[in-house]
């Protein structure tokens, strides 16, 4: 050991055995360290890199998926090497997986590569023997894409629209659903598939996806319920299905009908305080209360005192007395329950008879009728129209015949029809025609039948031509055609 000793004679220094030894062990470490600097060899990856690795997203690739093996070598044989990587970009670190010891490189089993998160993975990695770092070394793994197919969010197969009965052209509306997609830059279109039994009923915007009704949806012909199957693909041609379910409402849009006005005949004898008549209308819309009718009486009508309206019948109050009025017209009104209701009107007219038999109305199709709609009643009408017609004809001769004959009818047991005697009686003219006779005895036709001019069978001499002489014989032989 070296020593500086300082007195008053000056500084010197002194050298003893304990010094040596501490030299010599300075001069052993330095020597030992020299000889292991001097013997270490670095870790050398062996192969070309950097690695290209393509690999598909997703599924294409799962997890746990060997990417890589790393090996280096190390000249000192019984040196250990290790590895070790770093990522860009740093979150890459999750999606893989690396043994230190194997240089074995693997996908994450919980995580998998996704293109459209990351398109590419670099991973730097070395290998030290624990006193020399051998690399790095670049392994890039291209992550590909692979064609996802869109979806439905919230997940769903069906949707529901409500609305009421509609013309074509009304918007049934927007589905509650978004459509996801894992590709990026994606183009949905929609469509309908076909099927379903409102394929006919529904027209579907192919970039939007809303519907509507291509013709007129009538609630109160049709069942109200239909489906439709709808479809969107992607660009790649992937798709999700879907089935739309709408049902349609009815709508008070169909007023009441009745089937006819009503003609009654009512008579002393029709049943007081029972119903009279039912009324009775119709309502083509399909449900309650569009299609309920209530009944109601114009309450301007004249009448009262005889008719009162309960329900849909009308009852007589009183026994009809026909000097009190023999005719009644009132207006009956059937309303259906929808809002804003619909109003239809009947008119009932009322008659009397006073037979003292009929005791009820005359029921039609509707629960009365008019004395025309019965063929028996025509054809009595008509016949006795024809049995007047003869009547007043002959009325009319017999008036035509007592003027011209002064009497209606003509004797009888004269003329024609009695037997006339083989006589010579003289024939006595009275004007006008014996002022046509200038030759022979005046003429007078016993008989009394009218002497008008005649023409002789199988002459053509006129009765009032010839003499009296030369007639009188043809007269008497032919008074059968007198
Ligand atoms: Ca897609
Ligand atoms: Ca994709
Ligand atoms: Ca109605
Ligand atoms: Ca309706």
């Amino acid at each position: 050991m070296l020593l500086l000793i300082c007195n008053d004679s000056g500084v010197r220094v002194e050298f003893n055995m304990r010094r040596h030894n501490f030299l010599m062990f300075h001069l052993v470490c330095l020597f030992c360290l020299l000889s292991a600097c001097k013997g270490n060899n670095t870790p050398v990856f062996s192969g070309t890199y950097p690695v290209i690795l393509n690999k598909n997203e997703e599924g294409g690739t799962p997890g746990g998926t060997l990417l890589h093996t790393l090996t280096a070598t190390d000249a000192d044989i019984n040196d250990v090497i290790m590895y070790s990587c770093t990522f860009n970009p740093s979150d890459s670190s999750t999606l893989f997986t690396i043994s230190s010891q194997s240089g074995q490189i693997y996908t994450a089993a919980s995580a998998m590569l996704d293109y459209e998160q990351w398109q590419q993975h670099d991973i730097y990695c070395t290998a030290t023997d624990g006193v020399a770092v051998g690399g790095p070394v670049l392994i890039s793994v291209v992550v590909q894409n692979v064609a996802e197919a869109p979806y439905f969010i919230p997940s769903t197969t069906v949707q529901y629209f409500t609305l009421p009965e509609s013309p074509g052209g009304t918007l049934i509306g927007h589905p509650s659903f978004t459509i996801g997609d894992e590709d990026m830059n994606e183009v949905h279109t929609w469509a309908k598939t076909g099927s379903g039994s409102g394929a006919s009923y529904i027209y579907i915007n192919p970039t939007n996806g809303t519907i509507t009704l291509s013709q007129d949806y009538d609630r109160d012909t049709l069942s109200g319920t239909m489906d439709v199957e709808i479809k969107v693909t992607d660009k790649y041609g992937l798709s999700a299905m879907a089935t739309y379910t709408i049902t349609f409402t009815d709508i008070n849009d169909i007023s009441p009908v009745f089937a006819s006005n009503y003609a009654l005949i009512a008579g002393v004898n029709t049943t007081v305080n029972t119903s009279f008549v039912t009324v009775s209308a119709t309502d083509g819309d399909a449900t309650s209360p569009n299609n309920e009718i209530m009944y109601s009486i114009d309450t301007t009508f004249t009448g009262g005192e005889y008719f009162e309206f309960n329900g849909s019948n009308i009852y007589l109050r009183y026994s009809i007395d026909p000097e009190y009025g023999s005719q009644w017209t009132f207006r009956i009104l059937a309303i259906d329950g929808g809002s804003p209701a619909y109003t239809a009107t009947t008119t009932v007219s009322v008659s009397t008879y006073s037979s003292t038999t009929a005791t009820t109305t005359t029921e039609s199709s509707a629960g009365y009728s008019w004395f025309s709609d019965n063929w028996l009643n025509v054809l009595m009408f008509v016949l006795a129209g024809v049995v007047l017609g003869v009547l007043i004809g002959y009325t009319c001769c017999m008036c035509w015949r007592y003027k011209k004959y002064g009497k209606c009818l003509p004797d009888k047991g004269t003329c024609c029809d009695a037997e006339r005697p083989e006589s010579t009686d003289p024939l006595v003219l009275v004007p006008p025609l014996a002022t046509t006779l200038t030759a022979g005895r005046p003429f007078k036709d016993p008989y009394n039948c009218t002497p008008e001019p005649y023409s002789r069978m199988g002459d053509s001499a006129r009765y009032d031509d010839v003499s009296l002489t030369a007639i009188s014989p043809d007269i008497q032989s032919n008074r059968s055609m007198l």
